[in-house]
């Protein structure tokens, strides 16, 4: 029974995502409605970034926090703003027993005068936030997984887990509409926000992606760093050596926009390694593990070059991958031609 032969929208009821977390949790006769209670705070954390993203041109929020993050990265005055409105969002709900964030060195503890439940929360609160001051789509990026240590307070073996442990993941964009993809190993949905409800409506339920598309997403200005294998799997994919017609290359800069481009239109998202990052520049834990859990369960396929991400034994909060992401049939073209996964254990093509 596919859910969206459950519930429609009518001009007087309106599917809300609350409603179909409900209907899903139905699915699992076990469920506490923890999980279902994390979502919604997280549903509330993200109306609220995109109130603050739609109106950042007009208040003093664009622009660096003249803060350099654990990345080394500049951190922009909304990274801060979008970290704090989610971390405020879901600390006090007793549904997490510790969360990690893209912008924190560390893991986050619950502060003691909150009760841990059983969950821990990873997250990148601003994906692609070098791009807010121009006005380019950005998003928000989180993956969830079970505590699997005594103890009510979560650490970083919790927190170090592969993605295939993952309960719930998704995504937020913030583009011409607000958009929330979420999957709990059900399908992956998406929901629209409806600006003048205030509610995030089911717009596109059981995503699937395309098993070949039309879209490459890659920023070949590092081609010159790149390792052979990598310039022939481009060249694969631009149709230069005969085996294929080419794709059209669409890049804009912000992880979330790219992916969510291909989820709907087909195609594949490749941040390879190269000399300058031989692991790539792209966060496993709240970056690849979600988006790679999303895809699947939309039918596609997300790997580092030889790895399924979902499968990769994290070792570090921050640590980087290599990644492939988006239909299966373009996918395994790149698990087909990439030997090696980072770029240390490479030949340079050039230098
Ligand atoms: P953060 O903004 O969360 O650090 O994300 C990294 C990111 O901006 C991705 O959104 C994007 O895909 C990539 O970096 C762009 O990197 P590059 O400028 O090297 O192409």
């Amino acid at each position: 029974m596919r859910m969206n032969d459950v519930v429609r929208h009518t001009a007087t009821s309106v599917v809300t995502i609350e409603r179909y977390i409900i209907e899903q949790e139905k699915m699992h006769p076990d469920a506490t409605g923890e999980l279902s209670g994390l979502l919604y705070d997280l549903a509330l954390a993200a109306k609220m970034i995109a109130n603050k993203v739609r109106s950042a041109g007009l208040a003093d929020i664009l622009g660096s926090a003249e803060n350099i993050n654990v990345q080394g990265e500049t951190q922009q005055k909304l990274d801060v703003i979008a970290n704090e409105i989610i971390i405020k969002a879901v600390d006090h709900g007793g549904r997490l027993c510790a969360l990690a964030s893209e912008e924190e060195p560390g893991i986050i503890q619950i502060p003691d005068n909150f009760k841990c439940g059983k969950y821990c929360l990873l997250f990148d609160p601003l994906d692609g936030s070098s791009n807010i001051d121009v006005n380019v789509p950005v998003g928000t990026i989180f993956s969830v997984v079970r505590k699997i240590t005594r103890g009510s307070r979560g650490d970083m073996e919790d927190m170090l887990q592969p993605g295939r442990r993952q309960v719930a993941a998704g995504y937020v964009i913030y583009g011409s509409s607000t958009m929330l993809v979420y999957t709990t190993g059900q399908g992956a949905h998406g929901f629209t926000l409806d600006p003048q409800i205030g509610e995030f409506l089911l717009s596109h339920p059981n995503i699937v992606i395309p098993h070949t598309g039309r879209y490459l997403s890659v920023n070949d200005s590092y081609e010159s760093v790149w390792t052979e294998d990598v310039r022939a799997l481009m060249r694969r994919y631009r149709g230069l050596d005969g085996e294929r017609s080419a794709m059209n290359v669409r890049y804009v800069g912000s992880l979330v926009a790219d992916f969510h481009r291909n989820l709907l239109g087909g195609g594949i998202f490749a941040y390879p390694p190269n000399t300058k990052s031989p692991n790539g520049k792209l966060r496993l834990l709240y970056e690849a593990n979600p988006l790679a859990f999303i895809v699947e369960q939309a039918g596609g396929a997300a790997t580092d070059g030889t790895r399924r991400i979902l499968d990769i034994e994290p070792t570090d909060l921050h640590q980087r991958t290599p990644l492939y992401i988006g239909s299966k049939g373009d996918v395994d073209i790149a698990s087909s031609m990439i030997t090696q996964s980072t770029a240390e254990e490479m030949p340079l093509a050039v230098r």
